[in-house]
């Protein structure tokens, strides 16, 4: 039998609510790794993580860590990226980046692989990971693009706090906590901007995720339009998005309606969504089966139900999409770039 090719994979942001679920998919996948380099701040430098039995060091991210690295995952933040991607690029690495940093230049490929994968090929050293949001959204929406056209999506969001890193998860059992004891929250995370300015998370619902822009839509909104129209290949999808941060821990929740370019069976699209890769159809009502967050948590799936005919407009559709925002919407679609990449050099 021939001998599987191995690689020296790094995860960059190996101690966070993302870099650790990288780290457990690599090793439930088998990832065919030679060295896993983990690397984090100079805060974490010298901890360990357990992987396959053994306990590895986390050393600090440092443009020299990437020499001799064929995959580095990329999870600690912009900033991080902006400086540490490029450098693992030029030592050779294939950097797969979680971060805004690099998801609208145009050199750099933006993938989800159930819809572009053919994009991912073409890198030149950097493939970005689209937002969790984007992510679940394209991966159930491509089997109607691909059979009917899609002309606007109107989404709605309904984030977990996962999303915003293992502190926000933090501030909200601890606010739970708070209310429940009748004491007043203390908000220091939500929303993540650089006002001093927080709100409640624990029962609440705060309409802001990223910082505003001009146009009074915030970045993770903006992140849904273009982000969407780079994956597709479609600058003329009409994408408007609301998105809102709830107070549940693990998966992202959509509110989704599409108008489609051609007449649509309801049937039909039912069919099509059950059968596309990665997404699952949960759709019986009358039993009241539908995707819930807690059910997608730990999957790797796109979970998609309520499907129903608009009212008024005939080509107009609603679902209900969700799936695990750390998993899908961020470490397993940079493992499954990781995979698809492997077994394309084989
Ligand atoms: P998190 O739980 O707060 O973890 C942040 C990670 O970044 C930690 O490992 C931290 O290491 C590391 N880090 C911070 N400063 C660093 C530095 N100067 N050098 C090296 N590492 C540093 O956040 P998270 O939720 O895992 O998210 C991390 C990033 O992933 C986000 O900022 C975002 O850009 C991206 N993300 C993408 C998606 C997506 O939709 N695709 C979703 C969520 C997050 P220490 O423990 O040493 O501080
Ligand atoms: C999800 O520090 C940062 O730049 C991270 C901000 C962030 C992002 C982002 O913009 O990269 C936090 C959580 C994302 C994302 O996936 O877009």
């Amino acid at each position: 039998m021939e001998k599987q090719m191995t690689y020296n994979v790094a995860v960059v942001g190996a101690t966070g609510a993302v870099g650790q679920q990288i780290i457990s998919l690599l090793e439930e996948r088998n990832f065919p790794i030679k060295e896993l380099k983990l690397l984090a701040s100079a805060r974490s430098a010298g901890k360990t993580v357990p992987f396959k039995g053994k306990e590895v060091v986390i050393e600090e991210a440092k443009p020299e860590s990437f020499e001799g690295v064929d995959f580095a995952l990329f999870s600690a933040g912009g900033a991080i990226s902006k400086v540490l991607a490029p450098e693992a690029a030029r030592r050779g690495a294939v950097v797969i980046d979680n971060t805004s940093a690099f998801r609208m230049d145009p050199e750099v490929p933006l993938v989800v692989p159930e819809v572009n994968m053919h994009a991912a090929h073409k890198h030149n050293g950097i493939i970005a990971n689209p937002n969790c949001s984007t992510i679940q959204m394209v991966a159930a929406l491509k089997p109607l693009y691909d059979r009917y056209g899609i002309d606007r999506i109107i989404v709605s969001t309904y984030q977990a706090v996962s999303g915003a890193g293992a502190s926000a998860i933090n501030e909200l059992l601890t606010q739970s906590r708070e209310v429940l004891d009748g004491k007043e929250a203390t908000a220091n995370i939500l929303p993540v901007s650089k006002l001093p300015v927080h709100h409640q998370i624990a029962f609440n619902a705060i309409p802001q995720i990223d910082v505003f822009t001009e146009n009074g839509f915030t970045y993770e909104e903006m992140k849904m339009v273009n982000e969407t129209k780079k994956i597709m290949e479609d600058d003329n999808i009409l994408v408007s998005a609301t998105c809102v941060r709830i107070p549940v821990v693990y998966g992202h929740s959509e509110a989704v309606y599409v108008e489609l370019k051609e007449d649509y069976d309801l049937a039909e699209v039912k069919a099509l969504l059950a059968e596309a890769p990665g997404v699952v159809l949960q759709d019986d009502p009358e039993a009241q089966v539908y995707p819930l967050a807690t059910d997608a948590t730990g999957k790797l799936d796109v979970f998609v139900g309520r499907v129903r005919r608009d009212l008024h407009h005939p080509r107009g559709l609603h679902l209900w999409i969700v799936s695990d925002n750390l998993l899908k919407g961020a470490a397993w679609n940079t493992v499954q770039i990781a995979e698809e990449l492997v077994k394309a050099n084989k």
